[in-house]
Parts: C-alpha cells; sequence; structure tokens
C-alpha cells in the first residue's frame, strides 16, 4: 500500500521502539527525505500513533544524531571525540576484542544489548549476540527491568506468559481495577486508552490505584485509591480476607482448576501465624483506609466479569513478584479467569497473532527457531548487579573479570539503576565500544563509537511487544544517513576482519525471507501472506472476529482436568517449584514481606520520602529525550504533595535537591495534590548530566537508585527512599 512517483513516495512502517504500542506510521518521502509522518486514517480500529511516533522525524534528523565513527580523545564521560575512517574504527574494534580474548578469555567480554529495538525480527541486539558467540563467547545480561515479577509470577502461576486478552475485551467488563497502570501514558498496546474511553460511555466502573493521579485517572477513573508503594501486597491479600470472611469467592472454580487455595486462605486468616490479614492489619501498612479495601474487594468478587489490570510498576519494588502472584490469586477467587470480561492479571499476551516460540526465552523471542547458543550461555550477569561485576570481578562473587563492554541497543548508564556506580565501572574497564544513534550518557563513555541508522533506514518485520493481532513489514523509507549503517552490517564487516566464517552468509532481506516463513510455527492464524505479498502490504492483520482470551480451553472441562501447563496441571496458587526453592523470600503462597527502603526502614529518618520512577509520555525511556518537540509536551519535574513541600518550604516549580546516599540532582518541583503525601515521583529516563561536584543537574532518577533486585529477579526501580530540600 505504497504509493510511489519518481521523487515522491509514501511508506507504510511503525516503531521499533520499546513501549507496547506499535502503531502505523505512513512515511511521506520527497527528494529521500522524509517530509512527514501521518497515521492510520483506515478502517477501524486504527492504530494511531502517539506523539512520540509523529514525532520521529525530529530524532532521525537531529542535530545530535550520530554521523561517522569516533574514537574518544578526551576523558570517558567527558564527551570529547575525534572523527575517524570506519576502515580505522573496525580494525581498533577488532583488536580490542581479539586482544581482551587472548590475555583474558571470551567471558571478559560483557555484552549488553537492551531494549532499543524491541519485537523485531532482524535488527536488534541478536546481531551482537551471534558475532560475539561465533567468535568464542561472552558474559551476557539477564533480567529484565520491565515486569520479571511478572513474567515470573506467569509462569509460576499458570505455567506460561500466553496470560492475557485482546484489549478489546475491556468493553466486556463491569468493573475495570487500574492497578499501578497508566496506559494513557506509560503506552502498552496501542489503542489500550481508545478502548477504556468506550468502557466509560458503556458504563464500566472504572478505579485507578496509584500513588499518582495519572492521565489515565483523569481521563477514565471514577475513583482514585492512592497507594504507598511497594505495599499493594498487603492490600490484594485483605480484600482476599473480605472475599473469604463473606464467602463471596468462587469455590466452584477454585476447587475444579486451582491448587493450594486452602493453604492461602489459612495464612490469609492467620490461622497460623495469629494474624488475620484484614483491612484494619493492611490500613498501616498501605495508606489505604481499610473501608476501601473492604468495598473495592466486594466490588471486584460481586461484578462479573471484571478485570484487575497491571503491567509491571507495582512489580517493580522490592518483593515484585508477590504482587503478581496475589493478583493472580484474587483474579481465581473471583473466577475472573477463562471468561469474556475477566483477566488473569499474568503476563498478558493474548493468544492471537505471532506468540514467542517456547522454549526460546525472552531474549530471543523475536528470533524463530534462530537462537545462538550465547543467548543459552551462562554464567550470565543481572542488570542489577552489571556495576558490581564490573568493579569487584570474580573476587566480587561475579562470574568473571570484566575487561570489554560492548553496549548496543541501550543507555545502561542512564537506564540500569546506581547511575554514579554506573560511571565508576565504566571508567574502570580496558575498553568500552558503543552503537548508538546519538550522543547518549552512555556513548559519551565509549572509547569507539559507532553510528547506527534508525528503523527508517532499514528492512525489518516487527510483532507488538505483547502481543496482538497484526504485525508490520518495515520497508525501508530512506537510504541511511551520514555512514551510518546497521548493526547488523556493522557486525558483518567485524566478522570478516575476526574471520569468522559463515556470519555473513545471509543477506538482510534473506534473513527477513527465512524468518517469515519460520513465522508459521508462531501462530495458529493461518495461512500466512507470503513474504513477497506481506512487504508490498507493509502490514498484516490476523483475523479476530471475537476478543481472543486465555485459558478458555484449560476452563471449559470439569475438575478432573490437568489442563495448565503447570506441574500440577492447575492454577497455582500453591507452587510446589517454590516450595522446593526453599527461600523465605520466595515462599509457595504470596505473602506481603515487609519491603527494604519503605516507611519502616530505620532509613527512613534520613531520607523519609519514598520515591517512584515512572514512564513518562514525552521519552521511550531516555530515548527521544532530545528530541525538542516532545521537551515542550512536559518538562521534566520532581513531583512532590504540597503537604510535603509546604513542610519544607518549597515552591511549585522551584528548583529542589533530590538525594541519598547514592547520588543527588537538581530538579524543578512540581506542587501537586495528584501524588499522595509522603511519596515523590520523577519520570525515568531524562539525561545524565554530572556537574563537577558530581550534582546531576540533568534529572536522571538511576542516580538515587539502588542497584537490587527482588527475590525473583525484578528491577525494584520503585522501591527507594529519598529526601528533598531547597536547593
Ligand atoms: N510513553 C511511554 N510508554 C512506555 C514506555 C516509555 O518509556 N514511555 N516504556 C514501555 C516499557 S519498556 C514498559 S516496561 C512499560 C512500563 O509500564 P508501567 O510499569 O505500567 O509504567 P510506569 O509508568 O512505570 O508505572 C505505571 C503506574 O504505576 C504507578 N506506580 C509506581 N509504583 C507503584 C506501586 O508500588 N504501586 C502502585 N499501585 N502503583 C505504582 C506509577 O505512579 C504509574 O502511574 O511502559 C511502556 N510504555
Ligand atoms: N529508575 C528507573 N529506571 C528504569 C525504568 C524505570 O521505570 N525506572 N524502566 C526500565 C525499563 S522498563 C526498561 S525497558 C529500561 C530501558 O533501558 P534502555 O534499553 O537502555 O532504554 P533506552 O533509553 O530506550 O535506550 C535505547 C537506546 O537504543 C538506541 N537505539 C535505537 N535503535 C537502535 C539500533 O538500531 N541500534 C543501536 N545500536 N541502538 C539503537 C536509542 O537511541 C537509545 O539510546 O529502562 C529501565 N530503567
Ligand atoms: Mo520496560
Amino acid at each position: 500500500m505504497s504509493h510511489n512517483s519518481a521523487e515522491s513516495k509514501t511508506v507504510i512502517t511503525t516503531c521499533p521502539h520499546d513501549c507496547g504500542g506499535r502503531c502505523m506510521l505512513k512515511a511521506h518521502v520527497k527528494d529521500g527525505k522524509i517530509i512527514r509522518l501521518e497515521t492510520d486514517d483506515g478502517e477501524e480500529p486504527q492504530l494511531r500513533a502517539c506523539v512520540r511516533g509523529r514525532s520521529y522525524r525530529r530524532k532521525v534528523y537531529a542535530p545530535d544524531r550520530l554521523q561517522y565513527p569516533m574514537k574518544r580523545t578526551g576523558k570517558r564521560g567527558e564527551g570529547k571525540f575525534e572523527r575517524i575512517s570506519w576502515e580505522e574504527a573496525l580494525e581498533k574494534v577488532s583488536a580490542d576484542l581479539q586482544r581482551v580474548k587472548t590475555e583474558y578469555g571470551n567471558p571478559s567480554i560483557l555484552y549488553i544489548g537492551y531494549s532499543g529495538n524491541t519485537g523485531t525480527f532482524l535488527h536488534n541486539q541478536l546481531s551482537v549476540f551471534r558475532l560475539l558467540t561465533m567468535f568464542g563467547g561472552f558474559t551476557p545480561v539477564w533480567g529484565s527491568a520491565s515486569f520479571w515479577g511478572s513474567l515470573f509470577s506467569s509462569e509460576t502461576t499458570y505455567g506460561t506468559l500466553t496470560a492475557g486478552h485482546t484489549q478489546d475485551d475491556i468493553l466486556n467488563a463491569g468493573l475495570i481495577i487500574m492497578w499501578g497502570w497508566n496506559p494513557a501514558e506509560a503506552v502498552q498496546r496501542t489503542n489500550t486508552a481508545y478502548y477504556l474511553a468506550q468502557a466509560r460511555e458503556k458504563g464500566a466502573r472504572i478505579i485507578a490505584v496509584d500513588p499518582r493521579y495519572t492521565d489515565s485517572a483523569a481521563a477514565f477513573a471514577d475513583r482514585w485509591v492512592p497507594i504507598r508503594p511497594g505495599t499493594d501486597t498487603a492490600m490484594l491479600i485483605a480484600m482476599a480476607h473480605v472475599v473469604i470472611s463473606e464467602n463471596l469467592q468462587d469455590q466452584h472454580f477454585l476447587d475444579a482448576y486451582t491448587t493450594g487455595f486452602d493453604t492461602f486462605k489459612a495464612y490469609v486468616m492467620g490461622t497460623e501465624d495469629g494474624q488475620p490479614k484484614t483491612p484494619g492489619w493492611a490500613e498501616p501498612i498501605t495508606g489505604v483506609p481499610a473501608d476501601v479495601i473492604t468495598e473495592l474487594a466486594r466490588a471486584y468478587a460481586t461484578t462479573k466479569p471484571a478485570k484487575l489490570l497491571t503491567l509491571g510498576a507495582p512489580g517493580r519494588t522490592a518483593f515484585g513478584e508477590q504482587f503478581h502472584r496475589a493478583a493472580s490469586t484474587l483474579a481465581a477467587m473471583a473466577g475472573n479467569i477463562g471468561i469474556y470480561g475477566g483477566e488473569p492479571a499474568g503476563f498478558g499476551l493474548p493468544p492471537v497473532g505471532l506468540q514467542p516460540v517456547a522454549g526460546t526465552g525472552l531474549i530471543a523471542r523475536n528470533m524463530p527457531g534462530n537462537l545462538p547458543e550465547g543467548a543459552r550461555q551462562r554464567p550470565a550477569v543481572h542488570i542489577t548487579k552489571v556495576w558490581d561485576t564490573i568493579l569487584h570481578g570474580k573476587e566480587g562473587g561475579g562470574p568473571a573479570d570484566i575487561k570489554m563492554v560492548y553496549i548496543t541497543n541501550g543507555n545502561p548508564l542512564n537506564q540500569f539503576m546506581n547511575t554514579n556506580k554506573a560511571a565508576r565501572a565504566l571508567e574502570q574497564v580496558e575498553t568500552v565500544v558503543v552503537h548508538e544513534q546519538v550522543m547518549t550518557p552512555t556513548a559519551r563513555y565509549a572509547d569507539i563509537l559507532l553510528p547506527v541508522n534508525t528503523q527508517f533506514e532499514r528492512n525489518d518485520i516487527i510483532r507488538p511487544w505483547q502481543g496482538g493481532n497484526y504485525c508490520f513489514y518495515m520497508n525501508k523509507v530512506i537510504e541511511p544517513l551520514y555512514e551510518s549503517k546497521s548493526d547488523l552490517e556493522i557486525c558483518t564487516l567485524l566478522a570478516d576482519k575476526l574471520g569468522l566464517d559463515g556470519y555473513s552468509d545471509q543477506s538482510e532481506d534473506g534473513w527477513l525471507r527465512e524468518f517469515w516463513e519460520a513465522a508459521g510455527d508462531m501462530t495458529d492464524s493461518k495461512p500466512l501472506p507470503d513474504y513477497d505479498t506481506f512487504k508490498e502490504k507493509g502490514f498484516h492483520r490476523f483475523p479476530l472476529d471475537k476478543p481472543a482470551i486465555a485459558f478458555t480451553e484449560q476452563t471449559a472441562g470439569g475438575a478432573d482436568e490437568k489442563a495448565f501447563p503447570t506441574p500440577s496441571g492447575k492454577i497455582e496458587i500453591y507452587s510446589k517449584k517454590l516450595e522446593e526453592h526453599n527461600t523465605p523470600d520466595l515462599p509457595p503462597i504470596p505473602m506481603y514481606i515487609e519491603p527494604w527502603e519503605g516507611k519502616n526502614d530505620p532509613l527512613a529518618e534520613t531520607y523519609p520520602l519514598q520515591m517512584i520512577s515512572t514512564h513518562s509520555k514525552r521519552r521511550i525511556h531516555s530515548n527521544m529525550h532530545t528530541v525538542d518537540w516532545l521537551q515542550e509536551l512536559e518538562p521534566h519535574k520532581v513531583w512532590i504533595n504540597s503537604a510535603d513541600a509546604g513542610e519544607r518550604g518549597i515552591e511549585n516549580g522551584e528548583t529542589v535537591r533530590v538525594f541519598n546516599d547514592r547520588g543527588e540532582m537538581r530538579i524543578a518541583a512540581k506542587v501537586t495534590d495528584r501524588i499522595m503525601p509522603g511519596v515523590v515521583s520523577i519520570g525515568q529516563g531524562a539525561w545524565f548530566r554530572p556537574d563537577e561536584k558530581g550534582v546531576d543537574r540533568g534529572g536522571c532518577v538511576n542516580v538515587l537508585l539502588k542497584d537490587a533486585h527482588s527475590p525473583a529477579g525484578a528491577f525494584c526501580s520503585n522501591t527507594c527512599l529519598v529526601q528533598v530540600e531547597k536547593a
């Protein structure tokens, strides 16, 4: 569906960046330049792009776009570079790789590839994975900053990640609880807000449980229930107490399809520890009044069907997996699983479209049947332990002494927690190589910096990150700008330098053809169009005459069936695997565990405010931070309640210090009652810009965060204590 004339054409494509949406972009090209980006105006439901997608031209043609290879001339982090040729750059990178391999061994090469291109089949971190694997190996990074708690819970409780509904099913719900979920800003999937607006018009009751009164709450919710960060599990368990006490649970569902409810019930009722987990018990923990908890519990158990919707934020806390396990348990108690308008509160992949291939793990989810050995290579370093591993190596318990850090598709200095520690770590290693599109804070630490092209400058295939009933062929829109190349091209050239036979035996088109042919194994919706038709159209929609919802088959049979892909064949409220794991902090049933850096931590005497870090509507993480149009959309500020600001004499708009033992920043204050007292919030992704004293002037929230993970491996970016003062 592209229209062509000699000097102007329109190409259908999408954004490959890391938000859950995959929306349509129509690129209008004239004389080899993108002059305008429009979006879907075709049949409903349209896949209409957001402000970020529509601003993409400002990143492609940005003044800070990297144009040619460079080598560092100043100190790491200083940002002083000099232009070199591709030949010299590739020679230097391959010589460094060889040297580190010979002197220290392959595990001394740490590769960090993160979320720059998510859902793409070809142009993503797997180019480097494959190269370094063929080169003899490397130390990889594991874990997901996004929703590890939810992934872990979904697999433990349901045995699968395919535990969601397509969002048109929002229209079937009588009650929708948006639990730490703000899809109007932190986009989960294209069109979520569109369906929420219709649900509201249809009369669904919508409730937001969030420390902040978000744009989603303002637009859709009947009620806002502010809650102290990291305490959601206590509220869910108290809701379970109400349901059990009033005998509102769907006992038939529990008996037929779940295992371990009685053990959970004994915990909730306090049979063993003598502490019934009543709303009165939860009130001082959560800050939510007991009668509000009771009312919400009754509403959720009696309004059928109802959806408890969340993505990752309440799980991005100290014991985050407990939140998702408890939410799924409550969904089972209400019998909201396997029915239209319900929701399992699992990872959320609906059973439609291209599914991740079983057994290949998260990192390879977009590479059908083609997982390079290196992706399974262990030992790997958890995303929160990267800096400690670099700083302390094997002596500190890391898997290797890291000498070279290779970074693509990410801005880890800015985006992984504890940025000041990250800077120390990146100053210490022998070699840093970065492939980037723009001069990010991480790029400033590179010894060799290689310019990468954007999605408009190459071909790819992409699926939405959390599934959905469509996929895009991203046809190349313009020629690569300046001297930029794709990661795949760079790796191909490096493979030649390193003498790795076989790396470059496939062209871009050859790979895409091969992947598309293999994509048949990723879906039940057949036939798929052939490759050339798909490429020509730019888009494929899988037919869907009603919402696709998880677990209809598993909940259709009787009590004797063991239809869930868990060890017991049931929804595991009690997990035998976790019992065997035998870790006190990872109990077999969902439990509330007091978090570190919560309000009862002794550290709260020094740093009394709990800080959360949210996903901003004007960026994708740190990506597009420097796009001028988007900067106008939302000035970067710390949200602070008027009571907390008043105590500190802080006026709206004034610059303040936000600090703890890990770091300090200067940022403007947004004094507002849209955040509950005792909590402050900073949008993640602003660029780290330390002054000569090491105080961050850029507002990078990760200077404050502890590089810790939950017992199951969740990224705890909503668990943090700080103090705020007038600057
Ligand atoms: N515009 C935009 N969209 C994005 C992204 C982006 O960077 N920009 N990133 C994408 C990615 S990779 C991801 S992982 C997702 C993230 O999606 P989410 O995790 O849903 O997004 P967040 O903004 O982190 O958090 C959502 C809400 O949870 C609240 N919250 C924080 N901590 C707690 C808590 O302890 N309890 C409760 N109840 N609420 C809490 C916040 O106030 C916020 O309003 O967003 C995706 N979409
Ligand atoms: N405090 C705090 N920290 C967080 C979060 C939080 O909520 N709070 N959220 C976390 C989450 S959920 C996530 S997913 C992570 C994201 O962490 P990152 O993946 O590090 O996030 P981005 O800032 O999007 O970095 C992607 C970079 O890839 C570059 N890029 C884009 N395309 C290409 C390409 O084709 N090749 C190459 N080589 N580079 C490319 C972009 O220019 C961009 O700089 O951040 C995490 N960090
Ligand atoms: Mo994420």
